[in-house]
């Protein structure tokens, strides 16, 4: 089954955005067919700028990012790094490149098993890109790179698995509310009130999309003394391999905050001599909406923010405040968490960027059907956190809506928040077989015909990210 690793690699694709649009500079194997890399250079510089032709003014150092994305029709998936070559001579300063890595789609696994070091060596070779001089001088980096890649993939012992393997962990001392989140999060109320101190490790699988190319298991831990002791004890079975880590404090507790922290403390120390680096989501939980104006919790919250900020300072990581009155609150914290686990989180929030420049929105939220949040972009703060208000209520009114045969259409406009001119419309969107639900914030100017105009090319463009979202 296994076969000579240094065939993994079958293409690589150095585009750039010049005159004749985008086009394939340097590629190998140098017998590549046109239609083929043509259709590489397109497809990879094309969802990096929209379909418009240039920003303006943004510098080198804004726009670079991974991306992996599906080419069906040469049965690959490519590995893309998007970047700017300053170019004084081209609008906005600079031209838009890409470089791709293409490998067999059932080998995807690859991709996001290795990501870390690809993106180094990538990452690296478009920093020579952007300095090299001539046509010449890419084509000794893009062989170089070749090489690189050809080194790794020969060291490759063991064959890969068919679907990615993602672990989630929840972390904490008991009680803090750890198995309580995660019925809360997949709505399954009833047996919230059911739970029973978790025993050992309860493993559940998460599914974003139907057919998503990864298993997902969550691994809520019992926070009990035996329990989290063993942990710690066995840090290598739990933490080894480990994709993301949530870890939960609950925020009332006054008298074990510190015990709190020195589990965490060791939680991190164990992940640093472990060399794990997953990102991490801090929720200070219990932050019941009745009680949020109190100084003890105001207080504790300030501690808290204070400590594991100092803690985490190697990490990258995020502090939520959650309840689980506040749906909302642990959805945010949730799909965060989740979104981190995707290559593909920066092109989403560009296709929203884009699309709501289109449509002249301030914000947009992107939803699944289950309510997870997988990409959102705003122009303001303010519009954000309107939107984190209300969203919950919109997608409550637009289910029942529909579920009493109110609403023809499917869309749900609201007026006069504030004044006016501010809307906010919540839709419903089809990509392929999934239903997506879009959630836009316009400050003024709503124009339905210019959202449904604009509607099917930023469909076909989260189409081709979602095959590959996680
Ligand atoms: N006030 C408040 N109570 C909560 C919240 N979340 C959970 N609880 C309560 O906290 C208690 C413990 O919740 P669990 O979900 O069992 O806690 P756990 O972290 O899984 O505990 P272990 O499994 O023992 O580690 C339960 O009585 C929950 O109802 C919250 O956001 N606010
Ligand atoms: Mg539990």
């Amino acid at each position: 089954m296994s076969k000579p690793k240094t065939e993994i690699i079958k293409s690589i694709v150095l585009s750039v955005f010049d005159d004749d649009g985008p086009t394939p500079k340097i590629y190998w194997p140098n017998n590549m067919d046109e239609a083929s890399r043509l259709l590489i250079a397109m497809k990879t510089i094309s969802l990096l700028m929209g379909d418009s032709v240039y920003q303006n003014s943004t510098s080198t150092e804004e726009i670079n990012y991974f991306g992996i994305l599906p080419f069906p029709d040469l049965k690959l998936n490519g590995l893309t790094y998007f970047f700017l070559i300053y170019d004084p001579e081209a609008r906005g300063n600079a031209k838009a490149a890409t470089i791709t890595v293409l490998i067999n789609e059932e080998d995807r696994v690859f991709f996001y098993e290795n990501m870390k070091y690809l993106r180094v060596i990538i990452d690296n070779a478009a920093s020579k890109v952007q300095l090299a001089k001539s046509l010449e001088e890419n084509e000794v980096i893009i062989s170089e790179l070749r090489g690189e890649l050809l080194d790794f993939t020969s060291e490759i012992k063991d064959p890969f698995s068919l679907k990615r393997q993602i672990k989630i962990l929840f972390t904490g001392l008991d009680k803090v509310g750890k198995t309580s989140f995660l019925h809360a999060v997949k709505k399954r109320y009833s047996e919230i009130i059911k739970t029973l101190p978790t025993k050992g490790v309860a493993r559940t699988e998460e599914k974003i999309f139907e057919e998503q190319n990864s298993t997902i298991s969550i691994w809520d831990l019992g926070g009990q003394k035996q329990y989290r002791e063993k942990f710690i004890e066995q840090r290598k079975i739990y933490l080894y391999n480990v994709d993301l880590l949530f870890y939960i404090i609950d925020i009332q507790d006054s008298e074990r905050i510190a015990e709190s922290i020195e589990l965490f403390k060791k939680v991190i120390g164990s992940l640093l001599e472990l060399d794990e680096f997953p990102p991490i989501v801090v929720c200070l939980n219990k932050y019941d909406p009745d009680i949020k104006k109190s100084n003890e919790i105001k207080n504790n919250l300030k501690i808290l923010n204070e400590e594991i900020s100092k803690i985490s300072d190697r990490f990258f990581f995020k502090i939520f405040q959650t309840s689980v009155f506040d749906h909302w609150s642990l959805i945010s914290a949730y799909s965060y968490g989740l979104s981190q686990l995707s290559p593909n989180r920066k092109l989403f929030e560009n296709q929203l960027k884009h699309f709501a420049k289109k449509i002249n929105s301030d914000a947009i939220l992107l939803l699944n059907e289950n309510g997870i949040i997988l990409s959102n972009f705003s122009r303001t703060g303010i519009s954000e956190k309107l939107f984190e208000i209300s969203a919950p209520h919109f997608q409550i009114l637009y289910k029942t809506f529909k579920e009493f045969k109110l609403l023809k259409q499917d869309f749900l406009i609201s007026s006069g928040i504030t004044n006016e001119s501010k809307k906010i419309i919540f839709k419903k969107i089809s990509v392929e077989k999934y239903n997506l639900y879009l959630l836009l914030f316009m400050e003024k100017d709503l124009n339905m015909e210019k959202i449904d105009k604009n509607l099917p090319k930023f469909s076909k463009n989260l189409k081709d990210l979602i095959h590959t979202y996680i």
